[in-house]
């Protein structure tokens, strides 16, 4: 990668080998958290961090216009009452580097930092099933033992960009967004080339443009976005938020997404007259927002023909707000059902087409052929560039896992194991890798939620299975074969119950050439997730085996 910011950093001798009880692979918001809830229970853990800071996503995404959509008085963590009413944020949705601010802030006000190792990724981890002791090692040369492996590795932390060939002889500047340089990077008067229209893209097209002499942005999918409707943060709206933060945060556990505030849509979009809808999405699309617009009528997610009524409203936002059509044409998405690829927010994202600097480039007619050291050149034509950001996205939900050498004695590696897509119980522990637990797994509601609330709920649940084995005396947990067997089954299940199979989305590992088409969130609901959770725990901890 270009102008990388991670190092490896030196380790003194005796720090290369550590004794713990736990493991923690990851210092972003899961990592933190894990890292807080272990030490309430008398554990002693590390946790390693690739990253020469703590963040995990929001410090890597460092991208322009990097800001979070869902809205920063629910994206925070619920655990400490003092830390949510004394955090202020400033907008309706947190931009990337206030995220940052605010871990930051947690990791020194919970006195998290002595516990994270930066700068030392972790290559391969090894359990001794005649021990129970996971053996971790990093690129640095760490060596840690413990009988527990927590896996904070993110799902959207293995950048992607893809193998384009003559890449190394661009004469320009390259970047992902992923994995954007920390002083930002000056477009003003170059030729500046985005590729990729997913939500990094979205974000960053309309500033790239606003800086650069000429900007062309490369689509091969066009993507639903709909307004965010950013502002500064209303004080009466945060003071009533506040007021009511216990029971948001309670009430966010029983809804599908992990937010509060959206009362379920109790009709079908095909019930209402053309005119109610186009009045309710008209009324959504000015509020701003996904969750509102896809929340609009119950069936937008599992009813072809609903979709289609809320789908055709966007194209033709899109089509009014793009002077010219074949442009709005290219950029209204025809191919899948909006909400079934992650539901883009933006601002000026439509608008930003209309600007005389701006070209779109459709590489699904023409696809990119190489990098050469001028530019970017497609089947049909040549452009040239000084600068790329490659918004291309990641290999999502396994790729981080998959890149550790995890295995078990002499068994086969996680990513063996998972040749042909994932497999988890609860996305919380795989079969056949005993005492080793994911955050946010795939398997489990992760993305498909406000993912703080995913990555509390996870921690919690791990932190009462910890305690639950100390107090029974036992070593070692891992789920049965048949356990997993029916989970995967029951998330492809309720996958194929909805229209999310129909869109070739990084849901679906499409965006990666190879990689198995298997729908990996589950998207039955975080409440009833959360329900199954809590019943295995307290039916002792059904599906799992537990032993001395
Ligand atoms: O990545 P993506 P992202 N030639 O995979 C294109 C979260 N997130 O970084 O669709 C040409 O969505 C690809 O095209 P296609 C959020 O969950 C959240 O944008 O595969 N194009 C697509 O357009 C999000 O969903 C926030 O045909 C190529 C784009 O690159 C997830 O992260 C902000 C290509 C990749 O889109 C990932 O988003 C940002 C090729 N060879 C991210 N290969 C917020 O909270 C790929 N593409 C707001």
């Amino acid at each position: 990668m270009p102008d990388a910011i991670e190092r490896e950093a030196p380790i003194a001798g005796s720090e290369r080998f550590l004794d713990l009880d736990a493991i923690v692979v990851g210092g972003g918001l899961g990592g933190l958290y894990a890292l807080h809830r272990l030490r309430k229970l008398g554990l002693k853990a590390r946790a390693f961090e690739a990253g020469s800071g703590v963040g995990g996503t929001w410090f890597w995404n460092r991208y322009p216009g990097a800001r979070c959509d869902v809205e920063s008085l629910e994206y925070s963590y619920a655990f400490d009452d003092d830390l949510q009413q004394e955090w202020h944020w400033p907008e309706r949705y947190g931009t990337q580097p206030e995220i940052l601010r605010y871990i930051d802030h947690v990791a020194d006000r919970f006195d998290l930092r002595r516990d994270v190792i930066l700068n030392t990724r972790v290559t391969a981890a090894e359990f001794d099933p005649a021990s129970n002791v996971w053996t971790v090692r990093t690129g640095g040369g760490h060596v840690a033992r413990a009988p527990f492996c927590i896996m904070a590795t993110g799902n959207l932390s293995t950048p992607r960009v893809p193998d384009f060939k003559g890449l190394n002889s661009f004469n320009g500047k390259w970047y992902h967004s992923g994995l954007y340089p920390r002083d930002g990077v000056d477009f003003s008067g170059l030729r500046a080339g985005v590729i990729g229209t997913g939500s990094s893209g979205v974000q960053m097209i309309p500033l790239i443009a606003r800086q650069a002499k000429h900007l062309h942005v490369f689509q091969r999918t066009a993507n639903f976005s709909l307004p965010a409707r950013n502002g500064p943060m209303d004080a009466e709206i945060e003071a009533t938020h506040k007021a009511e933060y216990t029971a948001r945060r309670a009430a966010a556990y029983e809804t599908p997404f992990g937010i509060a505030g959206f009362p379920p849509p109790v009709k079908s979009a095909l019930e209402a007259t053309p005119d109610e809808r186009d009045a309710a999405y008209e009324a959504k699309w000015n509020e701003g927002g996904s969750i509102s617009f896809l929340y609009a009528y119950n069936d937008l997610l599992v009813n072809k023909a609903a979709n289609d009524t809320a789908s055709e409203f966007v194209r033709n936002k899109i089509r009014s707000i793009v002077r010219d059509q074949n442009v709005a044409e290219l950029l209204a998405p025809k191919d899948h059902p909006i909400g079934t690829k992650r539901l883009c927010l933006d601002t000026n994202y439509y608008e930003t087409y209309n600007r005389d600097n701006v070209t779109l480039v459709d590489v699904r007619s023409a696809p990119i052929q190489e990098i050469t050291p001028a530019g970017v050149k497609t089947a049909d034509a040549d452009y040239e560039l000084d600068a790329i950001v490659f918004a291309t996205g990641f290999d999502a939900m396994t790729g981080a896992l998959r890149e550790i050498d995890i295995r078990v004695g002499n068994g086969p590696t996680l990513a063996e194991k998972w040749e042909g897509g994932p497999l988890t119980y609860l996305g919380l522990m795989v079969s056949g890798f005993p005492n080793m637990f994911i955050i946010t797994g795939p398997g489990s509601p992760s993305v498909k939620t406000q993912m703080i609330v995913a990555i509390e709920q996870h921690m919690d649940w791990i932190g009462d299975c910890l305690t639950a084995m100390k107090a029974r005396g036992m070593k070692r947990i891992e789920p049965g074969a048949e356990a997993e067997r029916d989970w995967v089954q029951h998330v492809n299940d309720v996958a194929d119950g909805t229209l999310y199979p129909l869109a070739n989305s990084w849901y679906m590992g499409a965006n990666i050439p190879g990689k198995p088409r298997v729908f990996m969130p589950y998207v039955g609901g975080f409440a009833g997730y959360k329900r199954k959770c809590d019943a295995v725990a307290a039916n002792n901890y059904e599906g799992f085996a537990m032993s001395r």
